[in-house]
């Protein structure tokens, strides 16, 4: 059984940034909604329940066809969410440090030449999906609630969620406003640690 988890902080805590309404309808509808429907899906396949939700998304072609696009869908959107509120902290923002931060020079030269790439990136997704950071400095995008690991890459980094709902009430049709607001939350030391984890 698949379960909502809780915020590290209030609703109202990424303000001025992600308002509370966004942060209220984000969680405990549109997550909520992902969690109830996978759990659905895995009622009607409790075999599932076996395998951790990582090793469904990484060989979806072993989940059974009538469960499997549930499965991609819904799951992928109780993971990357689940990944999507740690990556974000009141304290956020700033620059990122230690290996984070050599990561990013490498490739792209300076922390702002990544913030840009990642922006450019992530006004091209046409439609729903997200932008995320590898841990091998790849910028990628996926469609819908797929994840990287759903094409056997390594698990993000980091990740950003460019579905309408992640900013219409705030922004409107500007996702170039709700990109370049995003920064200001973003959780490096959380994504310091995943880096140092190995993801
Ligand atoms: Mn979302």
């Amino acid at each position: 059984m698949y379960t909502l988890p809780s915020l590290d902080y209030n609703y109202d805590a990424l303000g001025p940034y992600i308002s509370t309404d966004i942060m209220k309808l984000h969680h405990d509808k549109h997550h909520q909604t992902y969690v109830d429907k996978l759990n659905a899906a895995i009622d009607q396949a409790p075999a599932l329940r076996e395998r951790p939700l990582e090793s469904l998304l990484g060989d979806l072609d072993s989940v059974p066809d009538a469960v499997r696009s549930a499965v991609r869908n819904q799951g992928g959107g109780h993971y990357n969410h689940m990944l999507f509120w740690q990556w974000m902290s009141p304290r956020g923002g700033g620059e990122p440090g230690g290996d984070v931060a050599r990561l990013l020079n490498d490739k792209y030269g300076s922390y702002q030449k990544f913030v840009d790439e990642f922006t450019v990136r992530s006004l091209a997704v046409f439609g729903s999906g997200w932008v995320w950071l590898q841990p091998n400095g790849d910028i990628i995008t996926t469609a819908n609630q797929d994840s990287p690991i759903m094409q056997g890459l390594d698990a993000p980094l980091l990740g950003l969620d460019v579905w309408e709902h992640a900013y219409y009430l705030d922004y409107k049709n500007k996702r170039d406003d709700y990109v370049k607001s995003w920064w200001n939350v973003v959780n490096w030391e959380f994504v310091e640690d995943s880096l140092a984890d190995g993801v």
